[in-house]
């Protein structure tokens, strides 16, 4: 199996993660410029990253989160980032669910600005608003709300899913000032629990602390 990935992507570092963590026999490929080739769109119509390409004949699979669930519930070890209690994976399961349907679609305009992907200084300004008064609420006082990692005391792929992202708002300085403290915490306590990621991790961070462009220095 190969893991075709972009390494200043949290939607691909979830997944590389996870391959490290469990320390699978996948290779993990980086598709940067790759993903517009006939070769890649044969594989995956979408042309996303990640992509898992499975072996033999059983083809590839796509999204962030359900390529996290494939190679949990596939692997020794799995059940650890992947609990097999019901009621706690169906949470799990939720909390991915609103972070693509959701919380996601807040944090893009704010951090595609890094890869020249600029939607403007109202959709930026709308999308931390709707961090700050919908989302990062939810999180804390729900999600988090007895426990160190959504729903688990133990780190699992919903805080995979969702804390990576979070990154993409340092390169809004002001905006990451107002970001709560919590979440930092929280932030900084799911990329700690990989220790194995810490270059692409620490890759996407400079990519963003580092970003002095145009609407770096937006006001929330
Ligand atoms: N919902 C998808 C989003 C994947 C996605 O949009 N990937 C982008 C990078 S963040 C990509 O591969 N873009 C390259 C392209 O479209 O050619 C997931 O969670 O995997």
């Amino acid at each position: 199996m190969k893991l075709h990935i972009l390494p200043v992507s949290p939607n691909s570092q979830g997944c590389a993660a996870i391959v490290k963590a469990l320390k699978l026999d996948i290779e993990i490929e980086n598709a940067y410029g790759k993903t517009r080739t006939p070769e890649f769109i044969a594989m995956n119509p979408c042309h996303t990253c990640p992509t898992l390409e499975l072996d033999g004949a059983d083809g590839a699979i796509w999204e962030s989160n359900s390529i996290m669930r494939y190679l949990c519930v596939t692997s020794e070890g799995g059940e650890k980032f992947y609990p097999a209690d019901p009621v706690l994976r169906a949470k799990i399961d939720m909390v991915m669910d609103w972070r693509q349907t959701s919380m996601y679609k807040s944090i893009a305009p704010i951090g595609y600005v890094i890869f020249g992907m600029d939607m403007g200084e109202e959709a930026t300004k709308k999308g931390f608003k709707e961090l700050m008064d919908q989302h990062f609420p939810i999180l804390l006082d729900a999600y988090l709300k007895d426990t160190p990692f959504c729903y688990s005391q133990t780190v699992t792929i919903a805080d995979l899913a969702v804390a990576l992202t979070f990154t993409f708002i340092k390169c809004r300085k002001n905006m990451w000032a107002e970001v709560p403290e919590k979440v930092k915490e929280y932030h900084a306590r799911v990329l700690e629990a990989f220790p194995d990621m810490k270059d692409m991790f620490d890759m996407l961070d400079g990519m963003c602390t580092g970003y002095s462009g145009d609407g770096a220095d937006i006001m929330p």
